[in-house]
């Protein structure tokens, strides 16, 4: 069903900076942002939630663009004194990002859900697109290693992503429940769903693992289109070209169209990739080139405003390009 609303599943740095280009492209009221819950954890007792955070931070206009994680302006009191104490070093909170964990934590316990914990934060950040994690249970990635397994901020914090990945398990996915908001904003007037250039595996992924989320929406029969967080055989941040050589998929444009194949309506690659895009095209994918490095403001606008022409434009809904 055609509409105005946008649904943009996310996950990770490069997931947030297009959030932001569409928070822009859009009236906020229109955006509905699907977080990766499936990096949270523990950690000092604290329920922690990166990829939820990083869009709050993000759309909130807090975020460390620095780090690519946690609040701008931040002091380190705290952790400093954990190392005094003799405590872990290897995952950094700061003392603001500190602040959100413990009250996070808190309501939790007292038994609010995610969802409503989440919204909350955006509310004191005067954030008034909807974000929502792609359920309220626990989800935990667990990486599989020739080693062993890793927990997932283990593998990308404490042993940073050097471990060679074998494959992917999300704990707790099978009891999961998709986000009930969710599901009544695909059963509404929606105009596209963007997959951000996030990392297919740990972050994209997940979501769609979470179960009936892929049925939801391919029945919302809205188109799908993804953004390749893949440029030029890279990932712009993170390890999604790590871990696809090592699964031994080729790390392209190519082998990102081929994860999403018979999900997505069409693929945005960047220009340094635009020979690849008749080898995607012919194999039935419909393919946008375009600028998808984001530097600046204007260039996470610039590429939410494509990703919608190219939905619009696979809906049938607008001829010109
Ligand atoms: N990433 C790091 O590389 N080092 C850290 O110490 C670290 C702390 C951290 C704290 C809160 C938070 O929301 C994210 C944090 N991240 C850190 C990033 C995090 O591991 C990643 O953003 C996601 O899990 C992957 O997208």
């Amino acid at each position: 069903m055609s509409g105005d609303h946008i649904v943009a599943l996310s996950g990770g740095v490069g997931g947030a900076k297009l959030v932001l280009g569409l928070s822009h492209a859009v009236a906020p009221e229109q955006l509905t942002v699907v977080t990766n819950t499936a990096d949270d954890f523990d950690h000092f007792g604290l329920r922690v939630c990166p990829d939820t955070d990083t869009v709050l931070y993000t759309l909130g206009g807090l975020s460390n663009t620095e780090l690519g994680w946690g609040r701008a302006n931040e002091t380190w009191t705290f952790m400093k004194t954990v190392a005094a104490l003799g405590g872990a070093e290897w995952f950094n909170l700061g003392d603001g990002d500190l602040a959100l964990h413990v009250l996070r934590t808190e309501a939790l316990k007292s038994g609010q859900s995610q969802t409503e914990v989440t919204a909350a934060m955006a509310r004191s950040m005067g954030i008034a697109a909807a974000i929502l994690p792609m359920s309220d249970q626990f989800i935990q990635t667990r990486v599989n290693t020739p080693h062993g397994q890793l927990a997932f901020q283990e593998y990308f914090v404490r042993d940073r992503c050097e471990p060679q990945v074998t494959g992917f398990e999300f704990d707790g996915i099978d009891s999961a429940v998709i986000n009930p908001l969710l599901l009544a904003t695909l059963e509404g007037p929606v105009r596209a769903i963007i997959i951000a250039p996030s990392n297919p595996y740990v972050s994209v992924d997940p979501i769609l693992a979470v179960p009936g989320m892929r049925a939801a929406i391919k029945a919302s029969g809205v188109p799908v289109i993804a953004v390749s967080p893949i440029v030029a055989g890279t990932a712009i941040k993170g390890p999604a070209a790590k871990m696809m050589d090592e699964l031994g998929v080729p790390s392209t444009v190519v082998g990102v169209a081929e994860h999403y194949r018979g999900f997505i309506d069409g693929l945005i690659i960047d220009q340094q990739d635009a020979t690849a895009a008749a080898d995607i095209e012919s194999s039935g994918m419909p393919v946008w080139v375009t600028q998808t490095v984001m530097k600046s403001l204007d260039d996470r606008i610039d590429l939410a405003n494509t990703a919608l022409a190219f939905a619009d434009q696979i809906a049938g809904r607008s001829q010109s390009l």
